[in-house]
């Protein structure tokens, strides 16, 4: 499970209440303060997944608190729980308990056409670890390194349910997800198609 060090995989972690019950907050923060949508890049490419933000907003390539590049208003707040969500999979990835203080979390919603090229998280100011949980359908997930967007890279399949954490020298690795597999996921999460993608982070700002 450990994929590399301070990768950890950890299939099947969420429960299929808790995966409901994400899917249900998401679907409310889809719809505002600041709707879902995809992302326009600076350079006038448009994402293919879509995405909505809790606790502060993400743009390319910064966080605000404010979505300017959208409809100007605040995010909704970070909820308590979710960050004590955040800290239970830390725990359980790293069988160590660690401080760990959330603020933002991105959204990222796939229909079966969506991907992610591989890229490096790095507008974050914090070297703390990233908790990235699946729903839906499943992927396939390219996990790189931290040199190159090219090789070595190792594809895991990611599933409906699991967990996974990025810290340590994991944290700033080149990652993308080059394909969704369509039709995989259970309709008792409350997601008919597609997959959702919830990462928390520390952003390190005020
Ligand atoms: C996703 N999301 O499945 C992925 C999973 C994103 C994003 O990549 O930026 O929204 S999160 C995977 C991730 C996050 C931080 C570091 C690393 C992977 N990593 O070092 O491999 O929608
Ligand atoms: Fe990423």
């Amino acid at each position: 499970r450990e994929i590399a060090p301070g990768a950890v995989h950890v299939p099947g972690w969420l429960s299929l209440d808790q995966q409901r019950h994400l899917v249900q907050a998401c679907r409310e923060w889809a719809k505002g303060p600041v709707p879902m949508r995809h992302t326009v890049l600076p350079g006038g490419g448009v994402m293919s997944v879509q995405t909505v933000c809790v606790g502060w907003h993400w743009q390319p390539y910064r966080y605000t608190r404010l979505a300017h590049d959208v409809n100007g208003r605040r995010v909704a707040e970070f909820p308590a729980w979710l960050a004590e969500l955040g800290r239970r999979a830390l725990a359980d990835a790293y069988g160590t308990d660690v401080p760990y203080e959330p603020d933002t979390a991105l959204i990222n919603f796939y229909d079966g056409q969506a991907k992610m090229g591989m890229h490096q998280d790095k507008d974050e100011r914090s070297d703390s670890p990233v908790v990235s949980l699946s729903i839906g359908d499943a992927c396939l997930f390219r996990f790189g390194n931290t040199e190159t967007r090219g090789k070595p890279y190792t594809d895991i399949r990611l599933e409906s349910g699991d967990l996974f954490v990025f810290g340590g020298p994991s944290r700033f690795a080149y990652h993308g997800v080059p394909k969704v597999y369509p039709g995989t996921g259970d309709p008792a999460t409350g997601l008919a198609s597609g997959r959702l993608n919830i990462t928390m982070r520390v952003t390190g700002l005020q």
